[in-house]
């Protein structure tokens, strides 16, 4: 297959980042369907696919063979009604995170995927390709500086849009690092407490954070997230890991630093799309390259469930205010390899 033809559903803020990297940066692929309901966003976006078609809806691309592979980019609650038809067309999919809200839709994507025989789905947990935490990974698994001891996540967004709410903070926005402990230290999550720190008086007034989650893994290691999502200043995410012989931090933005009129300046990320852009063209690439080896290369539907799993948790624990234990079903044997 000489170039994959990709239909992007949802030409949000996410899909069109995705359209415009597809067709500029990644090789071997083009998008040849944009599947957006909304017709002025679906416009915008062919301004930068102009060989696209544009369908309202999956199942009218699918219908038309439009594509051999579906990146999905709606907002996470509009997922399952696309997963659904695109497994049971038997297409690979790079879905974004998370692969559903709630842990009962996750399992049935599981077994959608498991009954056709074949792992279909990447999940877009874009920062399993940053070089920080693969670097990271590779220090905590060498064990050269002892035991990881626990970690402290700073996540922090300068302000959501409109339709963001509260439990957003766990399923949208916490659910990264959910997905990023698990992958730094090869343990599943157990429990989840959330506590909140003083209520920011800028954060819109359907939102109670800023919020500090405890992760704790099943091999003990204890995660602090704050999650942040009024901080205005800038686009931050970090992560110090607490060794038994020391720290290892990885996240600071590196830039230029100026030093004009008594002060010392660094120009910091202001959204995902620019902090995390080498990191979604390496998984966009290698979810090319893979797809037209038949295979994945990145999370899996499983790791997208196993998130889901903790979310709910973590949901529950947002709302209740207590430590909420996760719960997991049977791994099945299409995740084994
Ligand atoms: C958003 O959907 C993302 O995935 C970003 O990476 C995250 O920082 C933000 O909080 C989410 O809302």
């Amino acid at each position: 297959m000489s170039e994959l033809r990709i239909a992007v559903v949802g030409a949000g803020l996410m899909g069109a980042d995705h359209i415009i990297r597809i067709q500029k940066r990644i090789v071997g692929a083009e998008v040849t369907a944009v599947v957006e309901p909304d017709e002025g966003r679906a416009k915008a976006a062919l301004e930068n696919a102009p060989a696209a078609k544009w369908f309202p809806n999956i199942e009218a691309a699918i219908a038309a063979k439009a594509m051999d592979a579906v990146l999905i980019a709606t907002p996470g609650q509009f997922h399952e009604p696309v997963l659904v038809p695109a497994i049971e067309a038997g297409l690979p999919i790079l879905c974004e995170k998370p692969l559903t809200p709630d842990a009962v839709s996750s399992r049935a994507i599981v077994d959608l995927e498991v009954a056709k025989g074949k792992q279909l789905i990447q999940v877009g947990f874009m920062r399993r390709f940053d070089q920080g935490y693969i670097n990271l990974r590779e220090l905590i698994a060498s064990g050269k500086q002892g035991e990881l001891l626990g970690l402290h996540c700073a996540h922090r967004n300068p302000a959501v849009p409109d339709t963001y709410h509260n439990d957003m903070l766990i399923f949208d926005s916490v659910v990264h690092e959910i997905d990023i402990v698990r992958f730094l230290t090869d343990s599943r999550i157990k429990s989840i407490e959330v506590k909140h720190m003083r209520r920011n008086k800028l954060s819109p007034e359907k939102l109670n954070e800023p919020i500090l989650a405890l992760l704790e893994t099943e091999d003990g290691v204890l995660a602090t997230v704050e999650m942040n999502v009024s901080v205005q200043f800038g686009y931050q995410v970090k992560t110090e890991a607490v060794f038994q012989k020391g720290i290892a931090e990885i996240g600071r933005t590196a830039g230029m630093n100026t030093f004009f009129d008594g002060q010392i300046a660094t120009e910091e990320h202001m959204s995902f799309k620019t902090r995390f852009a080498a990191a979604y063209d390496t998984q966009i690439q290698r979810w090319v390259d893979a797809t037209k080896l038949g295979k994945i290369d990145g999370p899996s539907a499983w790791d997208g469930y196993l998130a889901a799993a903790a979310v709910e948790a973590g949901v529950e624990a947002l709302r209740s205010g207590n430590k909420v234990q996760v719960v997991y079903t049977v791994k099945p044997s299409l995740y084994n390899s």
